[in-house]
This record gives structure tokens, sequence and C-alpha cells, in this order.
């Protein structure tokens, strides 16, 4: 605990106490605070406009972010966030020219996936991996329900893992209700903060459970109409499996958009594109789409860059490129 003095004029001097913690819950609104001296958790609120890379953000503070608070007529307001290591940010579901931040200061990302139950979104795992790219955040891409798989699906649930992990990314089939799979991955957690992230339905609260059975965290079936998850949680929550282990659990993603991110950020956070790039005619300019010379076309031709990554990475191309033009065309 550290004391700030505040010179008010030349007579009048307040102090106010300055306390250190970590946020552990977010609403976009208020904010669960764990404070680093003595544990206990307030519930606080900051007010003022914060900017993320030159855009304004939906909710200015993230679960996983440490800040500096005080305690005000009994409420605690927090001042300052204190330097992120990372982040994960997106462009926010409702507002296009806003950031919508998932988690910050994390050691690892896991993305829950499912073949089936809801059905894998072709490209949803390469959009989530935009998001840890740029920052170089270690990510684990878990496999879930495989007890519900058929031959068809474990099929697809093989040829994902063997992609991703030619890329590099930890995959681990699991099944989060069963609890299998849950032993190794419970070694890859030890010790660290890791976001849990993926799309509505596919097993996040459910894993959680398994991994900590006296959570009870809220858990969804998946609605018969429309075979999807129905967002069972709300807001970004940090569990702990021990003191040193811990677990932020988020909301469903529906879809994941980057008007954030230019055409050649792109390119070079697909990490097989970029580590080609040094030998296409362009080098690092090149988009990998019609330049003549370019050795990620070549690759892709040859087999050593997957189709499902380059169809990925063009249909995510074009959405920036026109979303950039209607905002253009608005802007008029
Ligand atoms: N058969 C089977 N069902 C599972 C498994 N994991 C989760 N489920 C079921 O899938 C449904 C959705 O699980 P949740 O844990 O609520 O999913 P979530 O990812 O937290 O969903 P949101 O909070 O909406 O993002 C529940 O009915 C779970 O019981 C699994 O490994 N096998
Ligand atoms: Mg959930
Ligand atoms: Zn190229």
């Amino acid at each position: 605990m550290s004391r700030v003095y505040w010179a008010k004029g030349p007579i009048l001097r307040k102090t106010l106490t300055v306390h250190t913690g970590l946020v552990i819950k977010s609403t976009g609104s208020w904010y669960k605070v764990k404070s680093d001296d003595g544990g206990d958790v307030v519930k606080a609120r900051m007010r003022g406009r914060i900017r993320l890379e030159g855009m304004p953000v939906t909710n200015p503070i993230a679960v996983g972010d440490r800040v500096q608070y005080e305690i005000k007529k009994g409420e605690a307001v927090i001042r300052h966030i204190l330097p992120r290591t990372n982040y994960l940010a997106r462009q926010s579901p409702r507002n296009t020219r806003h950031l919508h931040l998932l988690g910050a200061n994390v050691d690892q990302a896991v993305l829950v996936v499912t073949v089936r139950y809801p059905n894998l979104k072709l490209g949803f795992i390469d959009r989530f991996l935009l998001m840890t790219e740029p920052q170089d955040i270690p990510v684990i891409i878990l496999i879930n329900k495989m007890d519900l798989m058929d031959e068809e699906d474990l099929e697809l649930a093989g040829g994902l893992q063997l992609l991703y992990e030619g890329l590099g990314y930890r995959v681990l089939p699991i099944s989060a209700k069963q609890g299998e799979g849950l032993d190794i991955l419970r070694q890859w957690l030890q010790g660290k903060q890791s976001l849990l992230s993926g799309q509505s339905g596919v097993g996040k609260s459910t894993l959680l459970n398994s991994l900590k059975p006296d959570l009870q965290l809220k858990t969804k079936e998946l609605s018969r109409h429309t075979g999807k998850g129905q967002h069972s949680t709300t807001f970004a929550e940090m569990h702990f499996l021990d003191a040193d282990t811990r677990l932020i659990d988020s909301p469903g993603i529906k879809k994941l958009s980057f008007n954030n991110l230019e055409p050649q950020q792109v390119a070079h956070n697909f990490r097989e594109f970029f580590a080609l790039s040094p030998n296409c005619k362009f080098g690092g300019a090149c988009l990998h789409r019609q330049e003549p010379g370019c050795a990620v076309k070549a690759a892709l031709e040859s087999g050593q860059i997957s189709d499902l990554r380059y169809t990925s990475y063009l249909q995510i191309l074009e959405e920036i490129e026109s979303q950039k033009h209607w905002q253009r065309h608005k802007d008029w």
C-alpha cells in the first residue's frame, strides 16, 4: 500500500490511499477487483474514456488487468490501468468502430472448439489466432466433446489437430463432460493465467466445472432450434484453480471481425505465410493474391500451405476491405 499526496492549493493537503489489485470480473460498467494486500474483493467503477490502438473501446478494462484504485465514500474508483504485458482485442460486435477487449496480461489463450454441437465455423480458429499472433501469445486449441464424435467427426478433428500442430500450436482433444484429456491440460495450465475463449456452447464453463467442481458455473444446453449455444456466460470472470493457476471464463463469441487491422497485418500474422514472404517478389508487401512471383501461392499449389488457411485468409481480407470501403463512404 502506498500513499499519494495531492496538493490542493498552498495550504490544504489531502491524503488518499492508493491500492493496487487484479481485475477478476468485468461487465463493462463495473468491475470486481482483488486487492493485492489481503486479497479482499471490491466492486469498482471507472470514469472517463479510454482508447486502444487509436480506437474507442466498449470495455476499457479487461479481466486480467492490474489497476490502481482508491476508496472514496465507500466506493472503489479505478484511477489507472497499469501497463499491460499483452491483451486480446477484436472489433466490437455492436459498434464496428469500437474495439472490445477479451482479456489482458495472459500467459496463454485456450481456444475451445467443437466439430459439431455446435458446428465449427470454418475460419473461426484462424480469426482467433489474429488476436494472439501480433503479441506472440501462446495458444492451446482444445477440441471438445470427443464423446459425441462419430467416424467422420473424428477424421475432421484429426485433420484440425494435424494442421494446427504443424503450425506450432498445442492441440488437445478432450471431453470436458467426461473428464478426458484433462490431466495433460492441468499440466499446461499450472501456474499460468489463461484466457478461455470460443463460440457459445462449446463447453468453456463445463470445462471449468470439471477442473474445479466446486465452482458450479452456469452452463446451458444448446438451443434445439438452432443447435447453437445460448450465451449462458454473460461476463468474463477469472477463477482460481489454485493460488497461481488462474483461468478466465468468457462469454461465447459469435463472430470475430477486425477492422482495426490492415490487410498487411493480416498477411503478417498468418505465421506460415509470413515465414515464406521473404521469397515473394514483393517481399513483406505481398498480399499473396494476384501478385507475380508469390511464394505463398506456390506453396499453396504444392500443398505445403493448407487450402483451409488460405481460404480463411482471403475471406478476412475481403471483409476488412469492404468494411473500410463502407466506412469511407459514410464519412463523406
Ligand atoms: N457431450 C458433451 N457435452 C458437453 C461437453 N462439454 C460441454 N457439453 C455441453 O454443452 C452445453 C454447453 O456447455 P457450456 O459449458 O454452457 O458452454 P460455454 O462454452 O460455456 O457457452 P457460453 O457460456 O454460452 O459461451 C452444455 O449442455 C454442456 O453440458 C462434452 O465434453 N461432451
Ligand atoms: Mg459459459
Ligand atoms: Zn506472396
